[in-house]
């Protein structure tokens, strides 16, 4: 270390080699860049980075170290470059060794690496949509986002949206690292051990390591709500999907016509099976190409889609980033016109393979370019379409280039700056997430877009959701679903969801239904498979699971006005829907070890049966009392207890106090209120909202107290408490 000065927020360290950057910024996020590094320009950021906190300064630290002391977090930084990140009370969540960087004789993209120490007991989540996870054991774990080419279980890594988002939970505390860089890299975590007796810990380690880009981050620190909220107002509020999304959605690879269509629609309504979405895959194209329509096999979609719609079914279209490369194509021509495509060094498109044959791909890091492909929205918005699902966009290439997407040569506007593959692959879906949201919002302002995509970045969240993408039919494909919801809801992305019942193959009846019944309580509810696997409607698998899918079905139902209130959170708090049992209390190392359940909002805890054969299973309780939601059992936790888990339902337990907003029998909002215990007061809050893009809706707070046998539950409002504006119904009383 050379010097120092300090400015707003921080300031800047000077080293022999380098200098560092450190700003605290109001909210309490915490942002280093090294070489010149600063927060802009990002993908991932908002807006423009937030301000600096005028209370956090720069000042000596002993050992000829700095230091800056803020309200949440205080940053040492040592002589030799070291970085810690400690709790106000000094304890260290996470020291950064000195960076190294290799920068090439010939110049261009350094490549670098930073190594990380957190403590023995901390535990890792987080880094985009992992199968193997939520908890990230000791691996590599590849930043690239990547279609594996074939339906993937638990093993597989990387998949097709990762990002640099680490999630770290220790008993000092829980904090989020996010290195700000796009390009390819890898994140090596090792967990540490704590020793026995009077024996060292051995620390937890990771290293981030990038082939290029800047070295620069940024570090949140607090409990598990806290940092998700500063992280969504650094990245973005979640969009949110209109009502409808939040029913359940069917979707197939090949369909095939608009009979197929009808015939399983009318399947669902003969057998008086909710249904709220219909997706069609890129089998209802015209040859393979995006923005067309087959009109032999769907000659009268505009039509089909407003007679569902009158039926309370909505359409939801694939969409596809490549496009043929054949002159007469309207989407290649008029992509020509405003020079849309990816091109090589040399001036010459970037052609690869997808479905419709050669093809060229929209650089989407480019306004022009996603200003033109918004505009392409109005023809799916004219056949009647509501939704979009996002495909292939990592994007894929049938293996044309040695890999399965574009050379890293090809070139990208990124924004004007210019820069190759390398740099714009990963963000490539989230632009084109991007340019569809504002597309759609554009076209059709008094809706809410609703959009998911298959890859993304940090800070998709603000177009749209995703989905596990081929998961592969089994138990440990199932097993993986949950782990991808759990592990994006923690880098901010809240609304997610597996294909139920597996990309491929064709699952027993048993793993069927379990897939569902964990489906009906995740954000995105989504029954679909590929063009070569079985049935997955819930009449095919005999009478049984029929009875127990439609049950499945009849709660997403009823609990829509709670995954509505829940989606409204994540908007404005950005914590996600379905959140790890440890939530609440991280400090808890058995729940932060506990990766087959998670709590749906503040209320519910669901614990899916991810084993064949099973019909008990054992949960985790955190602190507090727990109901059975069909026995109404009571348990205390913390504790460990077995719960019957029969195939006629995925056992639910509700928190004591709890207000939970539900569809009462003729359809209004009705709260049900889980008891709390003798001397204890409990609530919840509920937002009762249309769901169709109308004005903000107020978040109303519910308190339910004990008086004796009694539970009375109250609006409170500024002026004081009143009643309940909605029927309550009290449950788990003895
Ligand atoms: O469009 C066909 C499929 C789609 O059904 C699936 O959900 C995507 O993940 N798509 C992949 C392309 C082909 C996969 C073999």
């Amino acid at each position: 270390m050379q010097g120092a000065e300090p400015g707003l927020g921080g300031g800047l360290i000077r080293f022999s080699r380098s200098r560092l950057r450190i700003i605290v910024t109001v909210g309490g996020a915490v942002f280093w860049g090294w070489d010149g590094a600063e927060p802009h320009p990002s993908y991932a950021l908002a807006g423009s980075c937030p301000e600096p906190d005028p209370r956090a300064v720069l000042e000596p630290d002993k050992d000829g170290g700095w230091r800056v002391v803020a309200e949440r977090v205080t940053i040492v930084i040592s002589r030799h470059g070291a970085v810690e990140i400690c709790t106000p009370g000094g304890v260290v969540l996470r020291r950064d060794l000195p960076p190294r960087w290799w920068e090439p004789v010939g110049g261009g993209a350094a490549r670098w690496m930073q190594r990380s120490e957190v403590a023995a007991d901390a535990r890792f989540f987080g880094l985009g949509g992992r199968a193997s996870g939520p908890r990230l054991r000791d691996g590599t774990y590849r930043l690239w986002n990547t279609d594996p080419g074939r339906a993937f279980g638990p093993g597989e890594d990387p998949l097709y949206l990762t990002m640099p988002v680490q999630l770290v939970v220790a008993d000092a505390g829980t904090h989020l690292v996010f290195h700000d860089n796009t390009w390819d890299g890898a994140v090596v975590l090792r967990e540490g051990v704590e020793g026995a007796g009077s024996g060292h810990d051995r620390a937890g380690h990771c290293a981030v390591r990038m082939d290029g880009g800047p070295l620069r981050c940024w570090v949140m620190v607090g409990t598990p709500a806290r940092v998700l909220h500063l992280w969504a107002s650094l990245t973005g509020a979640p969009a949110l999907p209109p009502a409808w999304a939040l029913g359940h959605h069917h979707a197939r690879w090949g369909f095939g016509s608009e009979q197929e269509v009808r015939r399983i629609i009318a399947g669902y309504q003969e057998r008086g099976l909710p249904l709220d979405a219909v997706h069609l895959d890129i089998d209802h194209y015209d040859d393979h190409q995006v923005f067309t329509v087959d009109q032999e096999r769907f000659p009268k979609l505009p039509l089909l889609a407003e007679e569902l719609r009158r039926e309370g079914v909505r359409l939801v279209s694939i969409v596809d980033p490549a496009v043929r490369a054949t002159p007469g194509n309207a989407v290649y021509d008029s992509g020509s016109a405003v020079d849309a495509f990816v091109r090589d060094a040399s001036g010459r498109t970037v052609r690869g393979v997808v479905w419709a044959g050669e093809s060229v791909f929209p650089d989407f890091t480019h306004a022009r370019v996603r200003k033109w492909w918004g505009g392409l929205y109005e023809e799916r918005l004219e056949q009647g379409f509501a939704g979009f699902w996002h495909d292939m966009n990592e994007p894929t290439s049938f293996n044309a280039f040695g890999e399965p997407t574009l050379p890293r040569s090809a070139r990208h506007a990124l924004e004007g700056r210019g820069g190759d593959h390398r740099e714009a692959h990963n963000v490539y879906g989230l632009c084109m997430a991007r340019a569809g949201y504002e597309g759609v919002r554009e076209l059709s302002p008094q809706e809410r877009p609703f959009l998911f995509s298959r890859s993304g970045w940090a800070g998709m969240q603000r177009y749209g959701g995703t989905w596990s993408g081929d998961v592969a039919t089994g138990w440990p494909g199932l097993r993986a679903s949950l782990s991808l919801v759990l592990g994006l809801g923690l880098c901010g992305v809240p609304y997610s969801g597996p294909d139920v019942g597996g990309f491929d193959g064709s699952p027993t009846p048993e793993l069927y239904l379990r897939w569902f019944q964990l489906g009906s309580y995740l954000p995105l509810f989504r029954t679909h498979a590929s063009l070569r696997a079985g049935r997955r409607e819930p009449w095919e698998f005999g009478a049984e699971v029929l009875e127990h899918a439609r049950a499945a079905l009849l709660e997403r139902r009823r609990l829509l006005p709670y995954f509505v209130t829940l989606a409204q959170l994540a908007r404005r708090t950005g914590a996600p829907y379905v959140r790890p049992l440890w939530w609440g209390a991280p400090e808890d190392r058995a729940l932060r070890d506990c990766e087959d359940a998670f709590l749906l909002g503040d209320g519910l805890l669901v614990a899916p049966v991810l084993d064949p054969g099973a019909d008990r299973r054992a949960v985790q309780l955190p602190r507090g009392r727990w109901y059975d939601t069909v026995t109404e059992e009571a348990y205390e936790g913390p504790a460990q207890v077995l719960l019957d888990a029969p195939l006629s339902r995925t056992p639910v337990l509700a928190r004591g106090g709890a207000v939970i907003p539900v569809r009462g029998a003729r359809g209004g909002l009705e709260l049900e209120v889980w008891a709390p215990a003798r001397g204890r007061t409990g609530g919840g809050l509920v937002v009762a909202d249309a769901g169709d893009g109308g004005e903000e809706p107020e978040i109303e707070r519910f308190v339910a107290r004990r008086q004796g046998r009694r539970v009375v539950v109250t609006r409170e409002r500024e002026d004081g408490p009143g009643e309940s504006p909605y029927p309550v119904r009290v449950r788990g009383l003895d």
